[in-house]
């Protein structure tokens, strides 16, 4: 949006081993939770483009062990793909560009914490995905970049967010929002309280069968949405996995579910016309082809048995997370109106419940491509 202020991006850039001279920067993407700025340079009549993102340190506690995640996942995904041929690891995976003073990122006066990457140029992201090839291509990458992240040395990855994906922990957070109302607003999302109140049981699915330890911990991306994945201009080729602070220990299930909630169905995620808001077993089809092209190999039989109920479990869970910063009063996720985050609870509800639905198709699928 135009009204957004501008942070002095010419004085950030100083910070970094930028070899150019600043021209100018704009607001960037559509993410919800960092602020993402294009800036352009120019070196010997040579315009190139930068990221800068200012870090979301209230929702991110410790920054400098998220940047040292990224960093050691960005070096061993580049290390792996520049051995294997036809890859190209400048184009698949994130660059860090260095501060002046070799470090990974640069804390401003005012406590700010910014990185910068290579712009990524040639790729594009997807709102909402438009075919099954899109489907495919994206549910291959994030299976791509599960693989490649399997042998990733230790020490284990730090936990950006704990509890990220902890169902039944995100539920006792609603209800406690329920409880506490601070905004007087329970009363106007009666329906959406009472479809969050009747799938309790369901929450625990996972966390369980990985407590029982059925499910294996792996290394997972954790916020697979359709654009944190970059698509070439062109083909829509996978290409690179963006957005990369909630890299950590998770399962396989919490990235194939995003990827459902936000791969395989019409609309945008904040949607108000319901009629518009549907799953399309034809973009699971292309999702779930593509995720067990790349996954196939690596996956247990009962990962891959959870992989369809996934999507509801996940959505449900984005669901309720909408509806507990709505209730809370839009502290989280960023909004452009009110009522923008009721709006996505909405959507996800809907399509968690068009998945209850579609949930025997979706087998059928799984058991046609493991
Ligand atoms: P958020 O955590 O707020 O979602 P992201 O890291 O996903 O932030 O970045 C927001 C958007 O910026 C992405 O969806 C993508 O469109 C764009 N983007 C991020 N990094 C790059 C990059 N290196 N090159 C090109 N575009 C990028
Ligand atoms: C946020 O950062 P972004 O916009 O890609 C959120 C995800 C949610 C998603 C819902 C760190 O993702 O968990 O699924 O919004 N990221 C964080 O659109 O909370
Ligand atoms: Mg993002």
């Amino acid at each position: 949006m135009t009204s957004r202020p501008l942070p002095d991006l010419a004085a950030v850039a100083r910070a970094f081993r930028i070899e150019g001279c600043f021209l100018d920067g704009a607001h960037h993407g559509n993410g919800h939770i960092n602020d993402t700025y294009a800036v352009r340079f120019e070196k010997d009549g040579q315009p190139f483009r930068v990221i800068l993102q200012r870090v979301n340190h209230t929702i991110f506690k410790n920054v400098p062990a998220l940047m040292e995640n990224i960093r050691r996942v960005t070096e061993h995904i580049r290390a792996k793909l520049a051995g294997l041929p036809g890859h190209d690891p400048a184009h698949e995976t994130l660059t860090l560009i260095p501060t002046v003073d070799a470090g990974i990122f640069h804390q401003d006066g005012e406590g700010n914490f910014w990185r910068a990457y290579v712009f990524l140029e040639g790729l594009h992201v997807v709102e909402v995905v438009e075919n099954a090839n899109q489907a495919r291509e994206a549910g291959r990458a994030f299976a791509d970049f599960q693989k490649w992240l399997a042998d990733l040395p230790a020490p284990k990855l730090f936990e950006t967010i704990p509890d990220f994906h902890h169902t039944p922990r995100r539920f006792a957070a609603l209800e406690a929002a329920i409880a506490a109302d601070p905004h007087n607003r329970a009363a106007q999302v009666k329906h959406e309280i009472e479809f969050a109140l009747a799938r309790q049981t369901m929450a625990s699915t996972l966390v369980d069968l990985l407590a029982k330890g059925e499910l294996p911990e792996r290394i997972t991306h954790n916020d697979t949405k359709i654009n944190n994945v970059m698509l070439e201009d062109g083909t829509d080729h996978g290409t690179a996995v963006i957005d990369l602070d909630t890299v950590m220990p998770g399962l396989v299930h919490y990235d194939f579910g995003d990827q459902i909630r936000t791969s395989t169905c019409t609309g945008t995620e904040d949607e108000r016309e319901m009629k518009k808001v549907s799953f399309r077993i034809g973009l699971f089809e292309g999702l779930a082809r593509g995720y067990l092209e790349g996954a196939r190999e690596f996956l247990t039989p009962r990962e891959i048995d959870y992989l369809a109920f996934s999507g509801q479990l996940i959505t449900f869970e984005i669901g309720i997370r909408f509806l507990t910063d709505f209730l809370q009063g839009d502290i989280y996720f960023k909004t452009r109106r009110t009522g923008q985050n009721i709006d996505r609870c909405r959507t996800q509800f809907a399509r968690a419940r068009a998945m209850e639905i579609a949930r025997s198709q979706m087998e059928a699928v799984i058991a046609r491509y493991r």
